[in-house]
């Protein structure tokens, strides 16, 4: 009977994140801008396909000027993107303070501020305050771009409120709340001083998600062990109000990967390193440099196993490639200090007049460096001490297409579920066990090798991030729909 296809809106996805996808840099009246190629925009890019997708987020520069604002606001509606200000004391205790000083050590089982970060614990109060008050401000931004039937998607430990505050605007709001940090133990959350109001906030949206199993299952017991709210298989029910609850294990765009591996700047650059380090193996770290990656633990274990290997010293260069971020905040500070002490120690060492074991970065690398380096390697080092998931092990296997090097992997990175059996895990706190694991993979067999890259290169191809951020988007709309049925039963 249609003789022509009917036509149907595309439904508008709103995806809020504490960062847009874009970093703007003014340039006299105008804007620079530039996009961010993190995981959760290429997972986005994905979902492009079958929805219309804005982003609502913080720029990552104070514009204190109207007009400013104005111009910000109106290059980046041009990419999608809508801004909310932050002003410099906001940021210093919603993001420095709250998010960062407090949620994500307490998120990653570093726990609350003590000792020398004491002095942030005495404003946690007004921290906290910062935080609600800047999510009150994402709320607004979002609300001044919803239409109804809009599908709102806030993203991670920054925006916990946010779910709350959107629903108070307009309970019939589709909202799904996502967590990208591991949730905790319940015994460690529940240190958390206003741990119920959080809780509480985060119940209002219609579905969570988290990495893993066991990241939802914390979460589920922090809600019945604080809220004294009911458990169910399938999520969190308070008073004939269901929560869904469930896993939703990121991936990456592996094909991104794949196709930068032959393409002429890639494979010269290849060429390049292969060259540089002719006659050894490359053992390799990439990590933000941040107190969950454990890279004082992975630069003792390299040193024992140097200690205790004396046949390779001149034989294996260890690159550790780290990102400096949350510079403002002063753990961050001292964790470069002590890294970069530890290698200096260490080259020192056992480093010689023409080379030296390790060749650590201070920096971030433009996306062709960051392929070549991969495809070069030998042994990845991933030992996290806790890690939501970690991409980074991901990208590494996506691009062995041809030495099919090995994977070291932590067992407290929410990756270890996935490439566990392609990988060796380890305890990264065990210095001995890690030392030992360099050398069986440093040794390791080539048809050991093919095998276990054969594992996990099938994993990360399959479970890519637009399966994942397809599958969210479409149980929050199955959610609502089983919602509206029970209300109409
Ligand atoms: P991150 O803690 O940032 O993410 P990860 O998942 O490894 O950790 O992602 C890091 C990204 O930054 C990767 O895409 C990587 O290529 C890039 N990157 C890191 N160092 C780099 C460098 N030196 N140069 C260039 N690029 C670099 C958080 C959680 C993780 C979770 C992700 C996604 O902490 O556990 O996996 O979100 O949910």
């Amino acid at each position: 009977p249609h003789d022509f296809p009917i036509e149907r809106p595309t439904q508008r996805l709103l995806v809020v994140a504490n960062r847009l996808p874009v970093s703007a840099t003014r340039r006299g009246d105008d804007w620079h801008l530039e996009l961010s190629a993190g995981g959760l925009v290429s997972a986005l890019l994905g979902v492009k396909q079958n929805f219309e997708t804005r982003w609502i987020g913080w720029a990552g520069v104070n514009v204190p000027d109207e007009s400013g604002q104005k111009t910000l606001a109106a290059a980046l509606a041009e990419n999608g993107c809508f801004p909310v200000f932050l002003d410099d004391v906001t940021v210093d205790q919603y993001y420095n303070g709250y998010c960062n000083n407090v949620l994500w050590p307490l998120f990653h089982y570093i726990g609350l501020p003590q000792e020398d970060r004491l002095a942030a614990t005495r404003s946690l109060q007004s921290q906290f305050k910062a935080y609600k008050l800047a999510n009150e401000m994402f709320a607004n931004a979002v609300y001044s771009q919803y239409q109804d039937g809009d599908i709102v998607w806030c993203h991670d430990y920054h925006l916990m409120f946010l779910p709350k505050f959107l629903k108070e605007k307009n309970s019939r709001m589709k909202v799904g709340w996502f967590l990208h940090t591991p949730f905790p133990s319940s015994e460690i959350y529940r240190t958390l001083p206003l741990r119920s109001e959080l809780l509480k906030a985060v119940l209002t949206a219609d579905l969570i998600g988290f990495h893993t199993y066991d990241y939802a299952r914390h979460f589920v017991s922090a809600c019945t062990r604080i809220l004294g709210v009911e458990g169910t298989p399938e999520g969190v029910e308070d008073q004939g109000k269901l929560t869904r609850v469930a896993a939703f294990p990121i991936g990456i765009d592996p094909q991104r990967f794949i196709e930068a591996l032959e393409t002429d700047v890639v494979k010269s650059h290849i060429q390049e390193l292969r060259a540089r380090f002719a006659g050894r193996k490359v053992m390799l770290g990439v990590d933000r440099l941040d107190m969950i990656k454990g890279i004082p633990q992975k630069l003792l274990a390299f040193e024992k196993f140097l200690e205790e290997n004396i046949d390779w010293r001149d034989k294996v260069i260890f690159v550790q490639i780290a990102v400096p971020t949350r510079t403002d905040v002063y753990e961050y500070q001292r964790l470069t200090s002590q890294v970069h002490e530890i290698v200096g120690r260490i080259n020192g060492k056992f480093g010689t007049l023409t080379t030296v074991p390790i060749h650590h970065l201070d920096r971030s690398l433009a996306f062709h460096e960051l392929c070549a380096v991969y495809a070069i390697t030998d042994v990845a080092l991933v030992t996290s001490l806790r890690d939501g998931m970690n991409l980074v092990s991901y990208e590494f296997v996506a691009c062995q297409t041809q030495k099919k090097g090995v994977l070291i992997l932590s067992e407290f990175a929410g990756a270890a579920q996935s490439l566990g059996a392609g990988a060796i895990l380890v305890n990264p706190w065990n210095v001995s066990d890690v030392a030992m694991s360099i050398e069986d993979a440093l040794t390791m067999k080539e048809g050991e090798r093919n095998e276990r890259h054969r594992h996990n290169f099938m994993h990360v191809t399959t479970h890519t991030a637009q399966a994942w951020a397809d599958t969210f988007v479409s149980e929050l709309n199955d959610t609502i729909v089983e919602a509206e049925l029970r209300t109409l039963r």
